[in-house]
């Protein structure tokens, strides 16, 4: 375990290092405890440097065997060799020589899951982002880019399927049992996209035949028998090559496409060069194991790793700090082909709730960071979603202000430019300059500066004078080591609404410049007035959420509601409902905490009944609109002195309040959205479902609702439909007859079947209730639970601490307590996933003072415990700073 050194890396002390390597030669000869890796690098000084320059190689925890240079063996004097580092203190005179490193591995104690590792017997890698080091000494940084060739050597027995990077070369028989495969990958790659997998696997083969008329095999492999279950990601991948070919003109450039999944992780999937690897949660997958929301992500994890074929690999990153240029862009290419594939409102509306449930805690709390960081001590900690879902909004703000054809315009320049390269951020926003014309330097503070903008918006109507104004301020509130923030540039796309729904012309507009409905927001304040408008309309405002920033409006609630039921922008007219409900919630909470039992506008209550009901808006974005917001939503906007306990009780009295009113209606609705039908996952078929599923929740608080839940987890033909079911039993009647019966059953039935096992936990672990720290803790002994598993990790303990209000956050602190001992159980095996699950106490300062001391003394305990890891120590103390 790599332990912390203090060391601080910074943005400005990049430099380009004084050695390349153009070449590198890999051999393996597999074996469980000692795997021998022969490295036989070309070197090449730069031009200009000293023949003097110490080359001095990354290592993590290696074992040297063997050192030559030019086949002469390195001397112990001319060199300094550690497990975390290799110099050679005096290089040859000659501009390019080769050195030869064998290092000696053991893959099957390999617990952290980085380097060479083994999953259930299949030996496979993980080199993003410092992973690469553990398997050889190396230049283990992305701007040195090499052209990988790769013998695997391995006991036919044990492995008789071998795989790395590029197309297949050679392969044969050693004898005594061992056989070889050869591969090459032409395309120089940086190091974190090395990979290797050996094992016995299955195989689901297809082909792909691409835009300039050649064939891909593509093989997606699993564990032996479970080669069907890879059908729907074998689907999503052809699709996804189709797509980017037709959205961005990107064709593949292997003969060869490979998926391996395997069941032990770190994170969702891997985009090493033609041999992606995945967490098998994100491949297998079929209507009896997986729930519509597993095919969903498959569908976007596959099409993710894959568009990185370009956006990451092609085009990779000069160094670390530019994680956002392959990332933020990855995930916005994903998120357009997933709206393509399926509804685009429903989409963006999923987006926006994910952004605001995990990037805002974030950026508003201790560990907030630009999309573009500029310093880290761990860079494990920073796939994040500021990284990721920040990074692709930023992207998607700069289609916004270019317009679609600009954009792609500016696209197919990135591509063009720098194809081979190692590239910035700085190149990326050059080629939208350059394609528009255009000056971003104040859109690049994106990048920069951490924090979500506020803007504070009012409005007036000047009858007689036919003119409507919009008062807009923006703000940046200040985060760690930023407390000065610059103006920014926000594209705020709005809409003028009114009576019956129309858009209301205006004949002139000053104050800021408006296009195309987007108003562009760069100073402090603007005045923006429109003139002759005759009646009051109501605003309609961040339309598709073309910012990501929090707004605080005065708005009446009368406009609130008529536009939750008017606005012609689907992804407003759901944000206006939920900012209803949301104010709901928040009064109610206050009422509850003044000892009242809170009551709700009969108009919003009635309003939820007509949104269920309305068969012009789709299933889905029904299902959406109906679900109220979580408990952490709610705390969120309510900010500080947070009591998990009056939250919960405000959520559940509000969904009671609107299930008793509609019940009747709920009740024929739920009835005429049975699904008679063969069973199909495409959206629509999904859409249903979550409304049907949406509407028992809400059922399940009325009279018989134990009944009802029980006869639909019964009478499920598939997992969305039982784990749904399932899930309403143990948080709605945790303890009935009806959910003890349930539980049981579930796990008679998938008890060997991890990855739904997983859903069982999950379940369990998000009961509300104190009782549920004591579930969590049996349930840790489970046959089926395993601390050295990252999905079970994240299914038991992660949900438990993410979303899991009442229980973690138990005022009596022993959610903490537990959660701390857990996390120091998981870093022994695993840093980086401990590291991940304590950001759950990020956002302790905003609870009430005895929680809050409660758990800044299980963040203390985490802190104060002996050889911690660089990944672990770097999440407590910026998270206790
Ligand atoms: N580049 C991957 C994410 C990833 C990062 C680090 C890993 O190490 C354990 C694994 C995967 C992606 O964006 O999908
Ligand atoms: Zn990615």
């Amino acid at each position: 375990m790599r332990t912390d050194t203090g060391q601080v890396f910074k943005l400005e002390d990049y430099r380009p290092n004084d050695y390349l390597i153009p070449q590198t030669n890999l051999t393996f000869r597999l074996s469980p405890d000692a795997t021998h890796v022969t490295a036989l690098l070309t070197v090449e000084r730069r031009d200009g440097v000293s023949v003097s320059a110490p080359l001095v190689l990354d290592g993590d925890g290696l074992t040297l065997k063997r050192i030559e240079i030019d086949g002469k063996k390195v001397k112990p004097a001319d060199m300094l060799a550690s497990p975390d580092q290799l110099t050679i203190l005096k290089p040859p005179a000659a501009r390019r020589f080769q050195l030869l490193i064998e290092t000696e591995l053991a893959p099957a104690g390999n617990e952290a899951l980085m380097g060479l590792y083994r999953s259930s017997h299949v030996y496979c890698t993980q080199c993003e982002a410092e992973g690469f080091r553990r398997i050889t000494y190396f230049l283990d940084r992305p701007d040195i880019l090499s052209v990988y060739t790769v013998r695997i050597e391995a006991m036919r027995d044990e492995a008789p399927l071998l795989l790395s990077n590029g197309n297949p070369v050679d392969k044969g028989d050693l004898g005594d049992g061992w056989h070889y495969a050869s591969w090459h990958d032409p395309f120089p790659k940086p190091s974190y996209l090395f990979a290797l997998v050996a094992g016995n696997l299955g195989q689901l083969a297809d082909s792909f035949v691409t835009l300039s008329g050649r064939t891909v095999e593509l093989g997606i492999y699993v564990e032996p028998g479970k080669e069907k279950l890879a059908g729907y990601a074998m689907d999503a991948l052809k699709r996804s090559m189709k797509w980017d070919e037709e959205a961005f003109g990107r064709e593949y450039d292997l003969d060869v496409f490979n998926i391996v999944a395997v069941s032990d992780f770190n994170m969702g999937a891997m985009e090493n060069k033609g041999l992606n690897i995945f967490n098998d949660k994100y491949v297998l997958a079929d209507q009896e194991t997986a729930t519509d929301a597993d095919f969903a992500n498959i569908e976007a994890i596959i099409a993710h790793e894959y568009f990185h074929n370009w956006t990451g690999n092609r085009i990779t990153c000069r160094d670390w700090f530019q994680l956002c240029l392959k990332e933020g862009l990855t995930v916005f290419r994903d998120h357009e082909f997933s709206a393509d594939q399926r509804s685009r409102a429903v989409k963006r509306i999923a987006e926006v709730r994910t952004l605001r449930a995990h990037q805002f805690p974030e950026d508003q709390g201790p560990l907030a960071h630009p999309v573009r960081p500029r310093r880290y001590r761990e860079i494990n900690n920073f796939y994040t979603a500021t990284v990721y879902e920040k990074g692709s909004e930023v992207v998607r703000m700069i289609r916004t202000i270019l317009g679609v054809d600009v954009f792609r315009a500016g696209m197919d320049l990135y591509f063009e430019r720098h194809d081979g390269d190692a590239a910035t951020i700085e190149d990326f926003i050059k080629v939208f300059e350059d394609a528009s014309g255009r000056d971003l330097s104040q859109f690049a503070l994106w990048y920069h500066q951490a924090g979500t903008p506020n803007l504070t918006i009012s409005s007036t109507h000047n009858p007689a004078a036919r003119e409507f104004t919009l008062e807009i301020e923006q703000s940046v509130p200040p985060t760690p080591s930023e407390s000065r923030k610059r103006l920014m540039h926000i594209p705020l796309a709005f809409g003028l609404i009114g009576a019956g729904g129309k858009p209301v012309d205006y004949s002139g507009v000053e104050g800021a410049s408006v296009e195309d409905g987007v108003i562009h927001v760069r100073k402090r304040r603007h005045m923006v007035r429109f003139s002759g408008v005759t009646e009051r309309p109501a605003v309609s405002l961040n339309r598709g959420f073309s910012a990501p920033v929090t707004l605080s409006v005065e708005q009446k609630a009368d406009d609130q509601f008529f536009l939750a039921r008017h606005d012609s922008d689907a992804f407003s007219r759901w944000q206006a409902f939920n900012t209803l409900l949301t104010d709901a919630l928040i009064s109610a909470f206050r009422e509850i905490l003044g000892g009242k039992q809170p009551a709700f506008a009969p108009r919003l209550i009635e309003l939820a009944g007509g949104i269920a009901g309305d068969e012009t808006l789709e299933p889905a974005y029904r299902a959406l609109a109906l679900a109220l917001p979580g408990e952490a939503d709610i705390a969120r906007d309510i900010g500080r002195n947070i009591d998990p306990d009056a939250i919960y009780a405000a959520r559940e009295a509000l969904a009671l309040a609107i299930g008793t009113a509609n019940r009747d209606a709920f009740s024929g609705l739920y009835e005429r959205l049975a699904d008679r039908e063969a069973f199909s996952p495409d959206a629509a078929s999904a859409g249903r479902r979550a409304l049907r599923n949406t509407l028992l929740d809400y059922l399940s608080l009325q009279p018989g609702g134990a009944a009802l839940a029980a006869g639909h987890f019964q009478s499920a033909t598939n997992m969305t439909d039982r784990a749904a079911a399932l899930a309403v039993l143990a948080h709605r009647h945790d303890g009935s007859p009806e959910a003890i019966k349930a539980l049981a059953a579930f796990e008679t039935a998938y008890g060997s079947d991890p990855l739904v096992m997983d859903k069982w936990f999950q379940i369990q672990a998000s009961v509300p209730g104190p009782q549920t720290v004591d579930t969590v803790k049996a349930l840790t002994s489970h046959p089926a639970f395993s601390m050295g598993n990252p999905n079970r990790v994240r299914s038991l303990i992660g949900t438990f601490s993410s979303a899991n209000q009442t229980s973690f956050h138990r005022a009596d602190g022993e959610g903490y307590w537990f959660f701390a001992q857990t996390v120091l159980e998981v870093e022994k095996r695993n840093p980086q996933v401990a590291a991940r699950l304590a950001t759950a106490l990020r956002s302790w300062r905003s609870l009430e003072p005895l929680r809050q001391a409660k758990a800044r003394e299980a963040l203390l305990s985490i802190a104060g415990a002996e050889n911690l890891s660089a990944d672990l120590r770097d999440i407590v103390e910026r998270t206790l700073a």
